[in-house]
């Protein structure tokens, strides 16, 4: 590093060890960092020198001050997973410690919302969210170009509310000004708003009873919750009730697949049915590692071959890969939720 870039560093680590968190502090950042190696290097000095706050407001703020970092570094969004999953063609040289580390960061209150992309639909999405897995499993499934903003929904940015009053993710917002939230509602969006590899049959009947299996799969949906937060209670004879019907609960898409006699619901590829559901299954394991005495999902893997099949040709298609969590990691998260404190950056 050049003397002037230590000095301008020196300089940025003090200012941030004597002010507060305010945007001021990080306007007066702004004006010192000239390069981006100096971008990176000091952001890490400054976590090293200052307290956690500030750090902390320098991570968020070197995030969320994207339109300012432009021009020096193409920070990269905070996608669902690691580097690796980026849509946009950055240099890989900005895959730096603070990059690789903002690349599941989400944000928090105090931030700003980044800046929509030309071209590019935004979904706003939080790491370990079922429903927001949804629009990004259809948004991929159908090959569509969009970003990834993730949200910390235990201290909720403000901007998120302007663009869904509930302050729920998923949260689709478009180039030109249209904002849509609900899974449902925004997955079926793009899928008729964008013609290729359209996701729903054709025929208005097949759709409907499709939408049918969807709407009943809400009843897998609440009890897994039920599930969750029996366990965090300690109640164990409602969770084993909750467990068999929560069994009980996925019998009719059994034999739906059974009846249908194709690999998937939509038939050879996943459709907006298999999207839909996946979400939970992929959250199973972590009820066979909470209760696993209460749950033998080997015997019901036994019972539902069809499902199990499905489950496994869901795993391998390329949509899902990209976005599958492995069960460890569900566990940490599930575990930091049900305590109170969801670390959503795991
Ligand atoms: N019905 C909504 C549910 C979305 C939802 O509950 N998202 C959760 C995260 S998994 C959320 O944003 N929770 C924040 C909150 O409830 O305050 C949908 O299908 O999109």
């Amino acid at each position: 590093m050049s003397a002037s870039a230590g000095r301008s560093l020196h300089g940025m680590s003090r200012l941030f060890q004597h002010c507060n968190q305010s945007r001021a502090t990080l306007f007066q950042c702004r004006a010192i960092i000239t390069s981006t190696s100096l971008l990176d290097s000091g952001a890490s000095e400054i976590a090293r020198v200052s307290n956690k706050n500030a750090a902390l407001d320098c991570r968020r703020g070197l995030h969320s001050q994207h339109s300012f970092l432009k021009p020096l570094t193409p920070l990269r969004f905070p996608y669902r997973n690691t580097c690796s999953h980026n849509k946009t063609s950055f240099p890989q040289r900005n895959c730096s410690i603070i990059t690789r580390k903002m690349s599941t960061v989400h944000l928090a209150k105090g931030s700003v919302c980044p800046p929509l992309q030309d071209g590019k639909l935004r979904l706003y999405n939080m790491k370990y969210c079922p429903f927001a897995q949804r629009a990004l499993l259809i948004a991929e499934a159908k090959g569509l170009s969009y970003d990834i903003v993730n949200c910390n929904l235990k201290d909720k940015p403000e901007w998120m509310f302007e663009r869904n009053p509930e302050g729920k993710v998923p949260i689709l917002e478009t180039n030109d000004g249209k904002v849509l939230y609900e899974s449902l509602i925004i997955s079926d969006y793009l899928d008729e708003i964008y013609a290729q590899r359209p996701l729903q049959s054709k025929d208005p009947y097949k759709k409907a009873l499709d939408r049918i299996l969807v709407e009943r799969f809400s009843g897998v949906i609440s009890i897994f919750y039920k599930i969750l937060f029996s366990i965090r209670d300690g109640q164990l004879d409602a969770t084993k009730e909750h467990i068999e019907n929560f069994v009980k609960a996925l019998k009719p898409f059994e034999e739906e697949l059974t009846k249908r006699g194709s690999l998937y619901f939509a038939g050879e590829q996943p459709g907006m049915l298999d999207y839909m559901i996946w979400p939970w299954i992929e959250r199973i394991p972590i009820l066979k590692s909470k209760v696993p005495d209460l749950f033998d999902y080997d015997a019901a893997k036994k019972q539902n071959p069809h499902l199990e099949n499905w489950r496994q040709g869901m795993k391998k298609d390329p949509t899902v890969a990209k976005f599958l969590i492995s069960p460890e990691d569900h566990l940490q998260f599930v575990d930091s939720f049900l305590s109170g404190s969801p670390n959503y950056d795991l």
